[in-house]
């Protein structure tokens, strides 16, 4: 069993992930985990905190000699704003205090004011220094473990974004997940295509001048699933499902699409479906896939999911990010000491966030695919997981 847990503040010492159930022999390379987490502080849009951190990962536990140990791995990113943060974010009540950094002001749309309430605190820097998206960071670096593990067996995770403040790219022609990403890792809206990232970094212009901030969508393509990674049995084994929990717990995330998503409300059955033919099959690029003739299908509207299980093709999911709360445009509150309104106004926020969260979601997309690929193929080391896998792939060959 893969899992995970995050801790550590924004502006606290560092963030540390500890992740146990990757199997022992597995390669690692701290240099693919650091590029991961570079690649989630890029993205035109972002705030002045990105400019102070470098976030680099400290392996701490787990891996020895270039491999895993089947040990669980403990993983630290430092925080290197916390300097300027050493007395309003310490662990014992410092002896100078000058500036606590107190914060009464709850921001509509953050945590802020559930989590005071829920909480008791007086002081919502106890909720916001936890509730901000900074945590993506150490998730980030898990997910770039769960992609060394699913790169092994061939499955690759992709992102790209599709929309940002109401500027969206419509995609022409068939999907192409390799050329489509290495398109979205040269724009810096992570947008495959030139023109509309164009259109995307002047709408969050607009937006900046505007003491504005912006959401988006973006899409994560997962190839090279083998089927049956999941389970249409019961409720928490589906798939789909697991990824429905795993997006929405990217902080800002609203709404999650697998395959041709809400669109299949509008559709009838026969646009919806993906029909089933067997024959012989033009490669199809997965190293699972099986010697011709095969099933096969010629559209993806299921997004690779069917019945809460992996079909073979590749997996699809969309999701939305609504704009971040905390901006510089005033909105209405309530200070929770005086009970007087107040209109918020910030020091440092980002405009847009969306290439980050695309990032995130990748990280957080692979764990959920290697957490099911080792649920199915378990094992303690990659040696045993390997063997387990070719023996499946042989029952599905023989199908
Ligand atoms: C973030 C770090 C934060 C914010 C952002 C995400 O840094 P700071 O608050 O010090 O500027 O830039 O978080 C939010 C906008 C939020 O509302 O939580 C990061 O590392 O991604």
């Amino acid at each position: 069993m893969l899992r995970y847990l995050t801790s550590g503040e924004s502006h606290g010492r560092e963030l540390t992930a500890i992740l146990e159930g990757m199997p022992a022999g597995l390669d690692i390379d701290a240099q693919a985990v650091n590029r991961d987490l570079a690649r989630r502080q890029g993205g035109y849009g972002r705030g002045g905190r990105m400019k102070i951190e470098t976030d680099r990962v400290e392996i701490t536990s787990g891996v020895r000699w270039g491999k895993t140990t089947g040990a669980p791995i403990a993983l630290v990113i430092r925080n290197k704003d916390w300097e300027n943060w050493l007395e309003a974010m310490a662990v014992t009540i410092p002896d100078v205090l000058e500036d606590a950094r107190m914060v009464t002001r709850p921001r509509p749309g953050h945590a802020d004011l559930p989590g005071g309430m829920k909480y008791g605190h007086r002081d919502l820097r106890n909720i916001l220094e936890r509730s901000s998206a900074r945590e993506t960071a150490a998730r980030v670096a898990v997910g770039a473990f769960a992609k060394r593990l699913l790169d092994a067996f061939g499955i690759r995770v992709f992102s790209w974004v599709t929309e940002i403040g109401g500027v969206r790219w419509s995609m022409k022609g068939k999907a192409d997940a390799g050329a489509f990403f290495e398109a979205a890792e040269d724009s810096p809206v992570r947008c495959p295509d030139a023109g509309t990232s164009k259109k995307m970094t002047a709408r969050i212009d607009k937006a900046k001048a505007a003491g504005d901030s912006l959401g988006g969508v973006f899409e994560v393509v997962i190839t090279g699933v083998p089927p049956g990674l999941g389970s249409h049995v019961q409720w928490d084994r589906k798939l789909d499902a697991r990824f429905a929990l795993a997006m929405m717990s990217i902080q800002a995330i609203k709404g999650v699409e697998v395959g041709v998503g809400f669109r299949a409300g509008s559709l009838p059955g026969s646009k919806v479906h993906d029909e089933i033919f067997y024959g012989k099959t033009a490669a199809h690029g997965a190293l699972w896939w099986p010697q011709s003739p095969a099933f096969y299908r010629k559209t993806n509207n299921a997004g690779g999911i069917e019945g809460g299980m992996s079909n073979g093709e590749p997996l699809v999911i969309r999701a939305v990010m609504k704009p971040i709360p905390t901006l510089y445009k005033p909105l209405r509150s309530v200070d929770i000491g005086s009970k007087e309104p107040f209109r918020a106004s910030v020091e440092r926020s980002d405009v847009c966030a969306v290439p980050a969260a695309a990032v995130v979601a990748e990280a957080v997309a692979a764990y959920e695919t290697a957490a099911a690929f080792l649920d199915k193929f378990a094992g303690d080391s990659m040696k045993e997981i390997s063997r387990n896998y070719r023996g499946y792939l042989e029952q599905v060959s023989a199908y």
